[in-house]
């Protein structure tokens, strides 16, 4: 057997995907996500430009192989665009050996470590009692954890907080059909820094102390504005404070430890296990936030997630809607398998997207579990990807209040 075909699907039900689609010589399909939100055709053209034709005729089954020749022989390695790129050739070689062995994904990783995969919703609200409603309704689904974002008082639209106003469930999508530049957002940190410990604060008196309560910093705080933070936040046990400052400053983490003891996540916007060298190495972190989709896939996020082990830093993988169902899919095969699983995260997708990606991975009681299909349990219906065109669409840019750029 050997590769036969490979095509990337690009389809925008809701918010634009790109998918890779590789079959074998025996017609055994597999899908791999290679979105990367607001650079989708830059993945989508090293796909089809440059790594289809050199996958043409290879054996399906060397997925190592093939992981080390697209990564060393592309010369000019790591970067968002090429560790997508692989991750999708990884997730699609994954989904056809587990298809062959008729298994779904999880036992070929070492079979299941837990019942289910404990998963973290997105609550927001421009005030707290919108803020106070989204958590409510996601208590009601049985969350057991809840990121919250919330508006600042003087700041206008901020990253986190739908605009389409407060709910349990709503398509907060960040990538905006902003024509041919990015919508533009403004920011103040320390109007940030004064409203967000109260915030807290006020969620603990409503909900009490079992509540998992996640918050994601964006990378937008300096390393002692963090530090200040995380100290702030303390007597509120957030079960994680986010991207607290831009985290490829690696070292700029120790000053946020020497402060606080609130655990610490970082790694969404990272591709490789060389951004987190010194994070895990000398316990900056103690979660990998990396999408599966975004760091090469399956076989690295393994070793990666094995590497964050030894150090006792758990898995938080990424898990927003500009991850497809295929990624979601992949990181939930490696969450029930690992040993060290922290949390997921889980944006569900709306109805529009779900016409196009039909799953097989299942919810109860703030928990989900991939379900039992061989491979991955996501298949894709190209006729309804059909329907579904690609826009363009930019994630903000943001600036402080003086116009300075500044991280969004
Ligand atoms: C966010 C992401 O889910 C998160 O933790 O940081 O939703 C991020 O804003 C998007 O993935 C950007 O495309
Ligand atoms: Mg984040």
């Amino acid at each position: 057997m050997s590769i036969a075909s490979v095509d990337v699907i690009v389809t925008s039900p809701g918010r634009n995907f790109v998918t890779l689609k590789i079959t074998t010589s025996d017609g055994i399909v597999g899908w791999g996500d290679a979105t990367l939100n607001g650079r989708e055709l830059s993945v989508a053209s090293y796909l089809s430009e440059h790594l289809a034709s050199m996958l043409i005729g290879r054996d399906e089954d060397r997925i190592e192989d093939t992981w080390q020749y697209l990564y060393r022989g592309a010369y000019w390695r790591r970067g968002p665009v090429t560790m997508a790129a692989i991750a999708a050739v990884d997730m699609a070689l994954w989904d056809i050996k587990a298809k062959k062995a008729g298994m779904p994904l999880y036992q070929l990783l070492g079979g299941a470590s837990r019942d289910g995969v404990r998963v973290y919703a997105h609550a927001s609200g421009t005030d707290f009692e919108a803020l106070s409603n989204a958590i409510t309704g996601y208590r009601e689904l049985g969350f057991t954890a809840v990121r919250v974002q919330t508006g600042v008082p003087g700041l206008g639209q901020i990253y986190g907080v739908s605009a389409a106003g407060p709910g349990v469930r709503y398509d907060y999508e960040p990538a905006k059909r902003s024509g041919d530049r990015p919508a533009e957002e403004t920011w103040d940190t320390r109007q940030y820094l004064n409203h967000m410990p109260g915030v807290f604060s006020k969620i603990r008196e409503e909900f009490g102390t079992d509540l998992r309560i996640l918050h994601d910093g964006h990378h937008r705080m300096s390393p002692i504005e963090a530090a200040r933070f995380a100290k702030d936040v303390e007597p509120y046990d957030l079960f994680w404070l986010e991207d607290a400052t831009p985290g490829e400053d690696q070292t700029a983490l120790r000053l946020i430890r020497q402060h606080s003891t609130t655990p610490l996540a970082i790694g969404e916007v990272f591709n490789t296990v060389y951004d987190y060298q010194t994070l895990i190495t000398e316990r900056l972190i103690d979660y990998v936030r990396s999408a599966v989709t975004h760091t090469g896939g399956i076989t690295a996020m393994k070793k990666l997630l094995d590497f964050a082990a030894i150090y006792g830093i758990r898995s938080g993988i990424h898990g927003p809607t500009d991850i497809s169902p295929v990624g979601m899919a992949a990181a939930l095969h490696l969450d029930l398998a690992i040993h060290n699983f922290g949390i997921q995260e889980y944006m569900p997708h709306n109805e529009q997207t779900l016409e196009v990606f039909q799953t097989s991975f299942t919810f109860d009681k703030g928990f989900l579990h991939p379900g039992d299909q061989p491979g991955l349990g996501v298949e894709l219906d190209e006729q309804a990807a059909g329907a579904f065109e690609y826009t363009k669409a930019y994630l903000p840019v943001n600036r402080l209040l003086d116009g300075t750029v500044h991280d969004w």
